[in-house]
């Protein structure tokens, strides 16, 4: 009798058939990329326990953004710093929660890339039970001498070897680039590996999806409002009609306009009409998205400029973002070169 099995790729097998195409890589890659998945499997065990043992709720403590941390935001934060810190891959790394820089300690190997990561993105919405996730985003070091600096973390986004983030969904994914189309991949629980379920993401050219925090309308733009505003008017787009969802929490709301396409945005908003700011972190949130979104063929601007086109000048620095497929990222573009 003959009996077919599937034919089922790791994440391990995947990484080791893309190092093979590249006679120059030195393994380096490689161990960030098994730690990444590493870590996440362990983030998922806590994820996915959280309502059954006493690791719910913030730990009393502020972090750098001024928000309370959620002790699942603490445990995160630790996994990935164990998990990198000793691999001698890395110069240094930078974290959503962290306030400065964070240097790999004296007793363990530097290595060429800087790693940026917001550990648990999402976290206000633990306790609901809502999907989470944790991104990351690596460049090569920039700067002379073995020590990483800000000024390594600090790069443009077009300038990252790879990026990705996990979603703690329904299922567990894990979707990354490295420059050469985005991957997914899903975690079997009962043999604990992530296996490659999207090959090739690519994001439809345009989609019916529109993705915000309506609650802000009365704080954006003028250009931001018209496009919203467009997106709704009835007679505005003969033949399509633009439906809104919007989860709240970043990895989950990207996720989806990423497989269906569409926009999903957070302007900057005028609360305060001296000090205009977006929300989203450029290191832990715009750039990494970004990266993936344009190798999956899409597009993200912060209404001015590529996200991927900008320098950043803080570690810790917030932008707007409008992410999605072309169409729609475009369009919003326009509105706002033309409204402000
Ligand atoms: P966090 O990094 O503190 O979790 O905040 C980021 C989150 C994103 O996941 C999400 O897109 C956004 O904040 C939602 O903000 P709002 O609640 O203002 O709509
Ligand atoms: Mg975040």
């Amino acid at each position: 009798m003959h009996v077919t099995t599937p034919n089922l790729i790791t994440i391990e097998r995947h990484i080791l058939d893309q190092e093979r195409q590249n006679p120059e890589a030195t393994g380096q890659f490689t161990r960030l990329l098994y730690q990444l998945a590493y870590a996440s499997k362990v983030i998922n065990r806590e994820v996915r326990r959280a309502g059954l043992i006493d690791i719910l709720g913030t730990t009393g403590d502020v972090n750098v953004q001024g928000e309370a941390v959620q002790k699942l935001d603490a445990i995160a934060q630790e996994t990935f710093f164990n998990a990198f810190d000793h691999i001698g891959v890395l110069c240094c790394m930078t974290s959503e929660e962290v306030e400065d820089i964070i240097n790999i300690p004296a007793q363990f190997d530097l290595g060429k890339y800087t790693l940026a990561f917001d550990p648990l993105d999402g976290s206000s919405n633990i306790a609901a039970n809502v999907n989470i996730g944790t991104i990351f985003s690596v460049h090569r070091k920039i700067t002379p001498g073995r020590d990483g600096r800000a000024e390594d973390l600090l790069q443009p986004g077009r300038r990252q070897v790879m990026a990705g983030y996990v979603m703690y969904g329904s299922s567990t994914m894990l979707v990354y680039t490295t420059g050469k189309g985005v991957y997914g991949f899903t975690l079997e629980p009962s043999i604990g590996e992530f296996l490659l379920s999207h090959p090739d993401i690519r994001v439809p050219e345009h989609g019916n999806v529109f993705s915000c925090n309506m609650g802000n309308y009365g704080h954006w733009s003028e250009g931001t409002r018209k496009y919203v505003d467009n997106l709704i008017a009835p007679d505005a787009h003969p033949g399509q009609t633009y439906t809104s969802r919007y989860i709240g929490s970043l990895v989950a709301d990207f996720h989806r306009t990423l497989l269906y396409g569409g926009i999903f945005m957070y302007p900057v908003d005028y609360k305060d009409p001296k000090k205009p700011k977006g929300k989203l972190r450029m290191l832990y949130e715009a750039s990494p998205m970004s990266f993936i979104m344009e190798q999956a063929g899409g597009a993200a601007t912060n209404g001015i400029e590529p996200i991927l086109d900008v320098q950043p000048k803080g570690l810790h620095e917030r932008t707007a973002l409008f992410i999605g497929s072309r169409q729609e990222v475009t369009e919003a573009g326009e509105f706002i070169r033309q409204f402000g």
